[in-house]
């Protein structure tokens, strides 16, 4: 099945937004597959964003989130990046959809609540930057909870 990294970025870890954020996507039906908190490194957080190294945000970006713990986490699901990005809404919160996580919790741009992959490939490049290889032997559920 198809995997996602997404990251609660402090701001959300700070405000106590975890449950919430995690509600949505096991309500949408995906499937929560290793989750933990995590202080970011500068070194962590450039090879996150490495993207974004030229843009005058970067600076900024780095130092937002590695003030506080992050709240990583790998989700599986069906078109998972879609579903999950369209659960977090648009980058800039002021544009993003009620009912979606950033429309719903956020206000700013650079203080966003959550960040999710833009794609498979960067997705599994993300999960190799947060997770080990023995916090990913994990299990899936099955796909009728009755067949146990
Ligand atoms: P994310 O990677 O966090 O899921 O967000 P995204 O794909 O929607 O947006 P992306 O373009 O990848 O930008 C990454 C993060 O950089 C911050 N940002 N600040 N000040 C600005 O103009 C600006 N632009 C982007 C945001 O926190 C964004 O989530
Ligand atoms: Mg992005």
């Amino acid at each position: 099945m198809e995997r996602t990294f997404l990251m609660i970025k402090p701001d959300g870890v700070q405000r106590g937004l975890i449950g919430k954020v995690i509600q949505r996507f096991e309500e949408k039906g995906l499937q929560l597959v290793a989750a933990k908190l995590v202080q970011i490194t500068m070194a962590q957080a450039a090879a996150h964003y490495e993207e974004h190294r030229d843009k005058p945000f970067f600076g900024e970006l780095l130092e937002y989130i590695t003030s506080g713990p992050s709240f990583a986490m790998i989700w599986a699901g069906e078109e998972i990046i879609q579903v999950t990005r369209a659960i977090n809404g648009k980058t800039n919160p002021v544009e993003a959809a009620p009912g979606t996580i950033r429309g719903d919790y956020a206000l700013r741009k650079g203080v966003n609540v959550i960040h999710g992959s833009d794609c498979l490939e960067s997705a599994e490049k993300e999960i190799a930057n947060f997770f080990t290889h023995e916090e990913l032997a994990c299990f899936l559920y099955p796909a009728d909870p009755k067949e146990g």
